[in-house]
């Protein structure tokens, strides 16, 4: 936009306003480009279709956000294993995470992974109804205008950081110098900012934006009757509109087709069967094993460098906390009373899967350490490096279906499933049922 068409700055600024002179420059040097606003020209754009996505956005986004904040607490601040462990004054209140319903964490987390998922074109098309702003010139006028834009920046900035992050993360591609966890946690903080201060400047403009054209209207009208909305303060509609070469409603069509589309690329990950084939985004949802093992595997045997010989006859778990260390094989193990669950694995990347698991009772096996009651237990795996620890509630153990596994469907746990033994707990985060269990180490306090 040429910088003469530009209206005088309005008078009542005040005292919070930037100084006039400034304004007038700002105002004759645009930066090179600002004329391309010109070429926004759909004429679907404007308060109507921008208040409809941020509607949906509104109601959505928080089940994003409040299911992420959750995750970090099932993975146990309190004993230091979430990541990022210091968050200064972003520390969230922790509570013990349940064991009841054994789906928790499977809800919250598939709802996270896959409505983040789910969310992506509707951000998208949010964003592209709103272009016009983000080349508004000069970009702000007083210091509230100012604040504004710095919102944006974090709202903006930040739900594509999250984006990005999140779904490099669920493709394993740590391709980032940085730690996902870290990165995706902060990054969390500033886009709930942006957003929080966007919901309390725009709040009343999407209503009156929702009120401005009736949405039976909207459902009923072709793309021949589809015209522009009358300019807005905001200037989302175009200045100089083409005509529409579509409908309003075959927007929210495509941008509907578009969430449909990414719900069966993911929920083939959770619903299992032939749908697997579909979960494109989730590569862990497609390595399997075999007959009864036959579930997805996180990280292989194989991968996990452990010398198989480990895993064999030599094997003992050995058992710490209580007077004196108990030491136990395999058959050992199994001569103990064996409690059958159905429970979830559930990954911090979306996927779950349920399955039947056979094994000792943690809480039996507190017991025989010597410690009936432990405040917390401390298990460690053969592999030296990756998730080879973790730390559980009391809660945790003392819950009559949270087992050292040996069995699941009936056969022996494969090597990839964590032959010999493995934690298997229910509402755990999957990060934390660990593979070939070598240590436990029960606390008293
Ligand atoms: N020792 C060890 N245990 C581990 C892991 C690992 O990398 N090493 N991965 C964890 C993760 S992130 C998940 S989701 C589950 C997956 O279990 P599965 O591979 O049997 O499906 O195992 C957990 N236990
Ligand atoms: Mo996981």
């Amino acid at each position: 936009m040429d910088g003469d068409d530009r209206d005088e700055p309005p008078a009542d600024t005040g005292g919070y306003g930037f100084p006039r002179a400034l304004w007038r420059t700002m105002d004759k040097h645009p930066p090179p480009g600002a004329h391309h606003l010109r070429r926004w020209r759909s004429p679907l754009r404007g308060p109507w279709l921008t208040s409809v996505l941020g509607l949906v956005l509104l109601i959505t986004l928080p089940v994003v956000i409040i299911t992420g904040l959750l995750s970090y607490i099932a993975y146990g601040p309190q004993f230091g294993q979430a990541i990022p462990v210091d968050v200064g004054l972003l520390k969230l209140p922790t509570f013990n995470w349940p064991t009841d319903p054994s789906w928790l964490y499977r809800l919250t987390q598939g709802l996270h992974v896959g409505l983040g998922l789910i969310l992506i074109p509707v951000i998208l098309a949010k964003l592209w109804s709103v272009i016009p702003r983000f080349f508004s010139w000069p970009p702000s006028r007083s210091l509230a205008q100012l604040l504004e834009r710095l919102s944006l920046i974090m709202l903006v900035g930040g739900i594509l950081f999250e984006i990005v992050t999140g779904v490099l993360n669920i493709q394993y591609d740590y391709i980032f110098g940085f730690s996902f966890y870290t990165a995706h946690y902060f990054g969390a903080w500033v886009f709930i900012a942006g957003f929080l201060v966007h919901l309390a400047i725009k709040l009343p403009k999407m209503w009156a934006g929702l009120r401005s054209l009736p949405f039976r209207q909207v459902l009923a009208t072709s793309t021949a009757e589809t015209w522009p909305e009358p300019t807005d303060p905001d200037g989302l509609v175009a200045v100089d509109p083409a005509p529409a070469t579509m409908s309003r409603r075959g927007a929210l069509l495509l941008v509907g087709s578009g969430a449909v589309f990414m719900a069966v690329i993911t929920a083939g990950q959770t619903i299992g069967g032939f749908t697997r084939h579909l979960a494109l985004l989730l590569p862990r949802g497609r390595d399997l094993g075999n007959g009864p093992n036959d579930f997805e595997v996180n990280k292989t045997f194989a991968a996990s460098l452990i010398d198989p010989r480990a895993t064999g006859d030599a094997w003992r778990l050995t058992l710490t906390g209580g007077p004196r260390a108990v030491v136990l094989d395999r058959a050992a193990l199994l001569a103990m009373t064996q409690h059958t669950a159905t429970l979830p694995i559930a990954c911090v990347e979306g996927w779950s899967s349920t399955q039947r698991w056979t094994g000792v009772p943690l809480r039996n096996l507190a017991v025989l350490a010597g410690v009936p009651n432990p405040v917390s237990a401390y298990v460690r795996s053969l592999e030296r490096y990756g998730f080879n620890q973790a730390t559980l509630q009391a809660n945790q153990v003392s819950a009559q279906d949270s087992l050292l596994a040996l069995k699941v469907n009936g056969a022996d746990l494969s090597p990839d499933h964590g032959y010999p033994a493995r934690i298997i707990v229910p509402a755990l985060p999957g990060v934390h049922s660990t593979k070939w269990v070598t240590t436990i180490d029960f606390r008293a306090g």
